[in-house]
């Protein structure tokens, strides 16, 4: 009798939640148990009177695979706009009761809530029974706006299944920007109607194959993912590289050329001719007209690669002379000024690598990407200048890089890698408290560059679980983090990578997968 009723009281205590039970990533900023449970039917799934979140509900029954049921079965949600939560994106979630409500002062915020409940529910889910949904009050709000995630896609092209099972995957994760690296070196990956050869002949090869056939995205697919991302209150900003990192487009239209180095060819556009401003300017108008979230990237990144190849184009001598231009880095910040200025008629904001911070650009319309953790001074002069800044450093938010001692393939700089938890406790790691407090850093993205990635196993590799490490690291406040509480929730994570069919990489069990991904690149890829 004794020891039946001690398993009882066993059995209690462990069904009995606390917070740190719930395997959120990102955490939310607090919350409180009620110590209830709402029961959801087996099978049943969620609606909401409000017709303006209608869709938010939609997604979340999309998503646990509930998209049709029957009123009698569904759980009710209401869902209110309440002006008063201190900053967008922030929300507030109740399942206390019969009745789940989500309060946020913008449709962010309502997202952000529907986010949160269904990670609740893939957590409580049990097959054949009901589900309990813990009762609670989570009162959350993002450390910052800007949550990033930027894919290469001229390196090697992954296509649109790939990218929409990303966006989702960001959506789950409340990651809110994608930054589409569309143009560069080895293939320019846009049609632009204007310009046709740009894709059909610009889009041909990849980083391991420099004569695969072309690919890119039609117009038509770009909607399709524009819309996809819209529904999950994800924006794109799309890149368009210049001037260097140009030869996908330089390579179907060779007059644009700025000229060959011996290591690099026809790496930039040329910024010495009229033609190469009215080619962008057409350009920049179809891009503006694809996507509506109002900004465009410019790159403006190692322009000095290929900048050499200037001296002797008779094209750029002739500018040097009519301008009084000293040195060539002039001339890049010339092109840089003249694209920025077309980007900012288009009524659209300029963003760029942090190499554009010397340019001169008009700090109220430009964002900067600042990439090089190695130059802490290129920040601090884009903060003292008033840029809005996001943080995107090589280390530790480059997702290229490998992320664990054993890995032989991907980068490192100077023998130092990535790991989730590197990331996990980014900016803090980093930088002092006072730059990660500036009101000008908006936001931290991670970049995958894929010159080593050219399968769709080897970039899951790469992304999960560091991905949820990024969107935690956005999200939370240095105070609130833990490893051992974010292994807990990760850990759980990774059984829903597992049931997805990804091939990631498990941090507890590091050497499980790691032959199959450990493919060479065949070109040699620079630091
Ligand atoms: C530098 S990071 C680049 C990319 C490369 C990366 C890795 C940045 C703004 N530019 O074009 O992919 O190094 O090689």
């Amino acid at each position: 009798m004794k020891k039946y009723f001690f398993i009882l009281l066993l059995l209690l205590c462990s069904s009995v939640l606390n917070a740190q039970n719930l395997k959120l990533i990102p955490y939310p900023s607090n919350v409180k148990m009620a110590g209830s449970r709402l029961a959801m039917a087996r099978g049943s799934g969620f609606y909401t009177d409000n017709p303006r979140f209608k869709y938010a509900v939609n997604y979340l029954n999309e998503e646990i695979g509930s998209p049709h049921k029957t009123a009698a079965r569904k759980q009710k949600i209401t869902i209110a706009i309440t002006p008063g939560l201190s900053k967008p994106g922030a929300y507030r979630l109740s399942t206390v009761g019969k009745v789940i409500s989500i309060k946020s002062s913008d449709s962010a915020g309502v997202f952000n809530g529907v986010i949160t409940l269904l990670q609740l529910y893939q957590s409580a889910k049990k097959e054949g029974a009901n589900t309990m949904l813990p009762g609670l009050i989570i009162n959350d709000e993002p450390r910052y706006q800007w949550r990033g995630f930027m894919l290469d896609e001229s390196r090697h092209f992954f296509g649109k299944e790939v990218v929409k099972q990303l966006l989702n995957w960001m959506a789950f994760y409340k990651l809110n920007r994608f930054h589409w690296h569309l143009t560069d070196a080895q293939g320019w990956r846009l049609a632009i109607e204007k310009y046709p050869l740009l894709a059909t002949v610009g889009g041909i090869g990849n980083f391991t194959d420099s004569t695969a056939q072309a690919r890119y995205y039609t117009q038509n697919d770009i909607r399709e993912i524009v819309k996809y991302a819209k529904r999950r209150n994800i924006e794109i900003v799309p890149e368009i590289d210049m001037p260097g990192h140009a030869t996908g487009a330089t390579h179907a239209y060779p007059e644009l050329s700025g000229g060959t180095t011996p290591r690099y060819e026809n790496f930039t556009f040329n910024p010495a001719k009229e033609g190469t401003y009215q080619f962008m300017g057409n350009v920049l108008k179809e891009v503006k007209a694809l996507f509506p979230d109002g900004r465009i990237h410019i790159g403006g990144d190692e322009v000095a690669l290929g900048i050499k190849a200037w001296e002797s184009n008779p094209d750029v001598q002739k500018l040097m002379t009519d301008k009084g231009f000293t040195d060539y880095q002039q001339a890049e910040f010339y092109f840089l000024k003249r694209i920025a200025d077309t980007v900012q008629k288009l009524n659209y904001k300029v963003m760029c690598w942090d190499e554009t911070v010397a340019a001169g650009l008009p700090t109220s319309n430009v964002i900067i990407d600042w990439w090089r953790q190695n130059k802490p001074e290129v920040l601090t002069e884009a903060i003292n200048k008033g840029y809005n800044i996001i943080l995107c450093p090589r280390l530790p938010l480059y997702l290229d890089f490998v992320q664990d001692s054993t890995h032989r393939s991907g980068r490192k700089w100077g023998g130092l890698f990535n790991t989730y938890l590197d990331i996990y406790h980014f900016p803090e790691n980093s930088l002092a408290d006072s730059i990660c407090k500036k009101t000008n850093i908006i936001g931290i993205q991670a970049n995958l560059w894929t010159e080593t990635v050219s399968s769709k196993k080897r970039l899951d590799y790469l992304l999960f679980p560091r991905l949820a490490a990024a969107a935690e690291a956005g999200w939370c406040a240095s105070s609130a983090k833990n490893d051992d509480m974010f292994n807990q929730r990760l850990k759980a994570h990774l059984l829903y990578y597992k049931k997805a069919g990804i091939y990631y990489y498990d941090p507890f069990n590091p050497k499980e997968h790691e032959e199959a991904i450990d493919q060479q690149p065949k070109q040699e890829v620079k630091d």
